[in-house]
Parts: C-alpha cells; sequence; structure tokens
C-alpha cells in the first residue's frame, strides 16, 4: 500500500532535491487522504478546529518570542502579548486557578518544567508504573529519569483498573516522597485522591497530577477536579481530549510559597526558548470553544466510549472493567493476549484503517510484548460520531481480530463508513473538513 520515496523504487537514480521536495509533499498527502479514510482511535490524538488550525498555519510561526507578556526578549511581541494573556485568562477560567503557564510546547516539556520546579536530583517522587498506565515521562526512562529523580510506583489494583488506596497509603508514609505525582495514559477512572489527601497533607509532600489524558474532561467538569481535590501542580498536553494543538500547559490554585516563580522559571528559561506562538493562539481558540461546546463533546465522548466497549464486550471481546462500567473516560482496554497479543492486533487493525495502539497491560511480564490495546472515543466523537457508530466500529474491529476477516475486505467497508464522518464538530466553522489542508496544485 505504501509507496515510499523515489530512491527505494529507482536505486541508482539520485534524486534531486526537487523531486525529494515533491516526494514528501506526495507521501504527506497520502497521510492526509489515509486518515481521512481511517477510524483513527489512538487516545491521545484529536483533530484541531478550523479556527484553531487557521492560527496555526499564521505568521505567528515564524516568530520569536522569549519570557512572559511585556518582558520579552524580542521586538514584534506586540500581538504577540495580547494572544498569550487572553489565552491564560481563558485558562484561568475555563479551570478555575490563578495560575497558569500555556508555554510548555508539549506535554513532555510541560513535565520537564514541573520537574525543574519542584524536585531536585536524588528526590523521591511516587508514580504510578508504566505497566499501569503511568507515562514515559513518569518513569526512570524518560523525564524524570534526566532530573535524577527516584520513582517508587503505587501499587496497582489490577481489576479496577487504579491505583490501589491502602497500598498508596502505606507506600506514600513509608517513602515520604518529595512529589506524590498522579495521572496516567491509560485512564479509565479518576485517581482517589480524596481517599489519599490525608496522608499526603501528613507527609507534606508537594502534589501533582498529569491531566494529559484527561483534560477536555476536567475542563468540562465531567471527570474529576484535581485542583480541588488537594493537588498543587496539575500539567498536560492540549491536543487530547482538549482538542487543541499538540503543545502543554501547566496549572496551580495551591498559592504555595514560591511555587508559581519556580514553574515560570522551569518553563523559561529551563526547558524552553521559544514556545511556538502558534500554538498559543490555537490554544486560546481552543479554550474558548471548549467554554462553549466543551461540555456537549466530553459527554459524547464518554458515552461513545462506554457504548464502544458495551459492544466489542457484547461480542465476546475482553474488555476491562465491565464490573465498573469499563470506564468513566475517552479510553478503553482490550485484552487481546488470546488473538496473539497487542502488536499483532493493532498492526492487523492498521491494515483496515483502524488505527489503535497496542498497550502494556498491568498483568504483562514482558515489557516489548503487550498484551493489550487501547482505543480512544475523543476523535471519532470529534467528527461527529455518536453510540450507533460505536456499534459498527465493534462490529468491523470483532471482524479483523476474533473473526480474521480480510483486511483488504474491512478496508473498503471502513473508507464507505468513514465517508459519513470527515468533518469538525463542537466548534466554530463546525462542519468544515478535518482532514483536508490548503495545498498548492501542480508539482515542484
Ligand atoms: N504517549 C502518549 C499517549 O499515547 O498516551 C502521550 O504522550
Amino acid at each position: 500500500m505504501h509507496n515510499f520515496l523515489i530512491y527505494d523504487c529507482f536505486p541508482d537514480i539520485v534524486p534531486s532535491p526537487r523531486e525529494i521536495a515533491q516526494s514528501i509533499r506526495t507521501i504527506t498527502r497520502k497521510h492526509n487522504q489515509w486518515f481521512k479514510d481511517s477510524i483513527p482511535l489512538i487516545a491521545s490524538e484529536n483533530v484541531m478546529s478550523p479556527a484553531a488550525r487557521e492560527a496555526m498555519n499564521s505568521d505567528l510561526h515564524n516568530r520569536y518570542a522569549e519570557g512572559l507578556p511585556g518582558k520579552r526578549y524580542y521586538q514584534g511581541n506586540i500581538f504577540v502579548d495580547e494572544i498569550e494573556v487572553i489565552c491564560e485568562d481563558l485558562a484561568k477560567e475555563v479551570f478555575g486557578c490563578r495560575f497558569v503557564d500555556v508555554r510548555p510546547t508539549s506535554g513532555t516539556v510541560s513535565n520537564l518544567a514541573v520537574l525543574m520546579a519542584i524536585a531536585k536530583p536524588r528526590d523521591k517522587m511516587t508514580t504510578v508504573a508504566l505497566s499501569d498506565g503511568g507515562h514515559i515521562s513518569h518513569a526512570k526512562i524518560g523525564a524524570t529519569g534526566l532530573r535524577g529523580v527516584k520513582t517508587f510506583n503505587y501499587p496497582f489494583d489490577e481489576k479496577s483498573m487504579n491505583i490501589d488506596v491502602a497500598g498508596a497509603r502505606k507506600l506514600i508514609r513509608e517513602v515520604k516522597p518529595r512529589v506524590a505525582l498522579f495521572g496516567q495514559s491509560v485512564y479509565l477512572f479518576p485517581t482517589p485522591l480524596d481517599e489519599l489527601r490525608d496522608v499526603i497533607e501528613e507527609v507534606g509532600c508537594t502534589t501533582w497530577y498529569d491531566a494529559a489524558h484527561v483534560l477536555g474532561l476536567i475542563a468540562a467538569k465531567r471527570f474529576q477536579d484535581p485542583l480541588r481535590q488537594g493537588i498543587d501542580v496539575v500539567s498536560g498536553s492540549t491536543h487530547k481530549t482538549l482538542p487543541g494543538p499538540q503543545h502543554g500547559m501547566i496549572l496551580s490554585d495551591s498559592g504555595k510559597d514560591g511555587l508559581e516563580s519556580s514553574l515560570r522559571r522551569g518553563v523559561f528559561p529551563g526547558v524552553t526558548s521559544n514556545h511556538h506562538l502558534q500554538s498559543v493562539a490555537a490554544l486560546a481558540i481552543t479554550l474558548a470553544e471548549t467554554k462553549e461546546f466543551g461540555e456537549a463533546y466530553a459527554d459524547q465522548t464518554i458515552r461513545n466510549a462506554k457504548a464502544l466497549a458495551q459492544s466489542l464486550h457484547t461480542r465476546g471481546m475482553d474488555v476491562l472493567c465491565e464490573h465498573l462500567g469499563f470506564t468513566e473516560s475517552h479510553t478503553l482496554v482490550l485484552d487481546v493476549e488470546e488473538f496473539q497479543g497487542g502488536a499483532k492486533v493493532a498492526k492487523a487493525l492498521e491494515k483496515a484503517n483502524i488505527i489503535a495502539n497496542k498497550n502494556l497491560l498491568p498483568w504483562d511480564s514482558n515489557p516489548v510484548r503487550p498484551s493489550g490495546i487501547r482505543l480512544g472515543s475523543q476523535e471519532v466523537t470529534r467528527i461527529g460520531m455518536k453510540e450507533g457508530d460505536m456499534d459498527v466500529i465493534a462490529e468491523l474491529i470483532h471482524q479483523v481480530v476474533a473473526k480474521g476477516a480480510d483486511p483488504d475486505v474491512i478496508r473498503n467497508e471502513v473508507i464507505e463508513f468513514k465517508k459519513g464522518f470527515t468533518k469538525v464538530h463542537y466548534c466554530y466553522f463546525e462542519g468544515e473538513e478535518a482532514y483536508d489542508y490548503p495545498s498548492f496544485d501542480g508539482d515542484l
């Protein structure tokens, strides 16, 4: 199906720069078309609204700003400052907090900035393990290890796919961490923050919650409210259930001495120089749209996740946490070990234009052979799908995974089905195309 670079086809011919550039244009267009023809189920992705995409394509992208509005190291930031102040004000309003930094350029960059602000090398931090759904930046092999912070994983309850409260209370008391970090990339249910609060206060650690996956659900008040549950710092990426640009942000309402200035320094000069001004504008538009459409979008996203889980379960597939209603977020997880594991299943689905990812499950002993797959409903909801459409998707998945259907046949069914869902919803300019981008006619 893929037609790679020109020199793959003609190994003896050295392509000109023009031919290489043209092949990149061609491949990019193929990618756009492929996603237009596919069912996107990666739980960490989304499509931006037309107005946010317009901002992303603006001259802001070509400019530099360092520091804070009114205190820049560059000229040319008059409108940049205006946009950034509006973006921060909107974020404060949406999340109900007094401090926001919208300059981190991704979720992991947000996390690096927070680590610089609240932890020193050799400090102890409690986290969710990777195999239990923790994020790579929370782990020794990621940003946390880079900062030299030692991690201790919360005991995890595999049945409820959540932190084990009694075990976590014991761990926090024993380790006495400098920082207790919460939040997951496989995030089915709210973290039991209320149940841990007294222990955290007893130990006196700083509390940090990585909300990347559920930021849009939190904005809509449909998940949990970490800033009201004793969390000092919330970080996140802004392109998952909050359907904005690939960017990051940090929130705080704790008012603890020096925390806000440490976070500011962590972001700049800590881990950013320029902070991608086009993304700040796109984020501001996304936050405005979230104020207006966020609740309806979050409600449908969660309904769709539950419906997809139920439809897969009804067809006999092993969706985790049936006894808890499968999920309270956009995410659901399946154990597909009986179908040769997550990698094989995700690849088979990809052949049929159903895009999902393999995922470790808590009981996996081999970290490079995950037995699960993770599915997210946020993007299919964004392009207008409802509960009935989840049943269609479940049937297509079931055909590929459990019935061994020919992926070429299913791919054609997916392409037909997807023709009804190519436009963006829950935004201004609703109904504009989600997967078509401006382009020049003709070859280079
Ligand atoms: N690794 C991303 C995810 O898929 O959850 C988050 O950064």
